[in-house]
């Protein structure tokens, strides 16, 4: 067993509460001229923006503002008996190229049949749309795929095999019969995910001579931040979600991603982020867990160049993600938290919920109140919402359960 450079010289892995060092969180509401923010309008106008303009130069990276049209979009199939005659299934594809470069997004959506705009959930998947459900007729991506033994996928391409071999993430029959809608995305077609600027949508808006974003520009998050905003455009225009309310949602690497497109786009209703860990819900002062070091040594592409002058200097963070959570108000957030996914540090996902809350109390919302930390398996669904389950880092019916609930409840549905 060889260790590899980037894990023998990181620090060692904090899981100790009583080791966490005094930190200070950046002042939420506080101009960076010192004023205080007492209103609504103060907060949009100028706290926000300063706040958003950190997270772009300093995280994850600004996104070119090139608006980039799909060259095609077009449904490619679709059944009104899908999943024993309970769903429509509708898959659409959307191409976007640039010279000889193309890339194609291929949204898999499920919906009730008979209830007329439905909500939906918008999500990403990791292995491709085949793996969410053992449906036969969803279409495989011809994208790069992480290779996977467990599930067939060895040269980087989508197999048979892996066919609904992810779908108990994925409980696509009960968000139907509970009156939602579904559309997942396969999170490669947008940008593959390993430390390469050469594929993915990044290099569509290269200017002359660059061969990776300039250190200020968007990392991989950011660019499946633009994706989710590419599905949404689509989705808005769909003839069967005229008036129909949009939920993001993300695990993992791809929950860090729902809580920063959920914060760009106000288009989407509500945001949930499930066991998403450092550069997601978890406050990276406390450097419990996975630290802003550990991260940029394993994933130096997910967050833009800058980032990683905060590599074992978190104290000279400018934001914490108490601060992301804020930018989605006063739209309804749910954070997810696993009880043994210590590695994402689950208070640290609650405290950012816990100080983000004075920005929903501007508007007359109610966060999370209290600091202390919640029992297990005891969610809760103020304009905020958490838990923390038991059990490992992964999305279960437990998870969803609450998710399901919280669109209900926010929605009035
Ligand atoms: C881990 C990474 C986490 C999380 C996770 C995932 O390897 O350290 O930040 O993103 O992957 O996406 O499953």
């Amino acid at each position: 067993f060889v260790w590899s450079l980037s894990v023998y010289s990181q620090p060692k892995v904090n899981y100790d509460e009583k080791a966490i060092k005094p930190y200070v969180l950046p002042e939420l509401l506080v101009l960076s001229n010192g004023q205080e923010v007492k209103s609504v309008e103060e907060w949009e106008h100028k706290r926000r923006e300063e706040i958003f303009d950190l997270f772009k130069s300093e995280v994850y990276g600004r996104i070119p503002d090139l608006d980039l049209k799909p060259t095609s979009e077009e449904i490619i199939e679709q059944s009104d008996m899908a999943l024993n005659n309970s769903a429509i299934r509708e898959q659409i594809s959307m191409v976007f190229s640039s010279g000889e470069r193309e890339i194609t997004i291929n949204i898999l959506v499920y919906l009730p049949k008979n209830i007329e705009s439905p909500p939906v959930f918008v999500g990403y998947n990791f292995y491709g749309n085949q793996t969410t459900t053992t449906d036969q007729h969803v279409i495989f991506t011809d994208s790069w795929v992480r290779n996977n033994t467990d599930y067939g996928i060895v040269e980087n391409r989508a197999t048979e095999e892996s066919r609904g071999k992810r779908n108990s993430r994925w409980p696509i029959q009960k968000i139907i019969d509970e009156g939602f809608g579904i559309a997942t995305i396969y999170y490669g077609d947008v940008d593959p995910d390993k430390n390469d600027f050469s594929d993915g949508i990044h290099p569509f808006f290269y200017e002359e001579g660059m061969s990776k974003p300039k250190t200020d520009e968007w990392g991989s998050i950011s660019a499946w931040a633009w994706g989710y905003s590419k599905v949404l455009d689509y989705l808005k225009t769909d003839r069967l979600l005229t008036d129909s309310k949009f939920i993001v949602f993300g695990h993992s690497r791809l929950g860090k991603t729902s809580l920063w497109a959920g914060a760009l786009d106000t288009r989407f209703d509500i945001v949930i982020s499930n066991d998403s860990g450092s550069g997601g819900a978890a406050l990276f002062k406390r450097k419990f867990g996975e630290t802003a070091a550990i991260i940029n040594a394993n994933f130096p592409h997910w967050f833009n160049a800058n980032f990683k002058k905060y590599s074992n200097n978190e104290d000279a963070l400018s934001i914490d993600q108490h601060m992301l959570v804020a930018l989605v108000a006063p739209r309804p957030v749910y954070i997810a938290s696993a009880e043994e996914d210590k590695w994402a540090d689950p208070k640290g996902e609650y405290l950012s919920g816990y100080h983000a809350s004075p920005v929903y109390n501007l508007y007359g919302k109610k966060g999370l109140p209290e600091l202390e930390f919640p029992e297990t398996n005891e969610s809760i669904h103020n304009s905020i919402g958490y838990h923390v389950r038991t059990g490992k880092h992964d999305v279960t019916d437990y998870d969803w359960d609450q998710f399901i609930k919280f669109a209900k409840k926010h929605f009035n549905y």
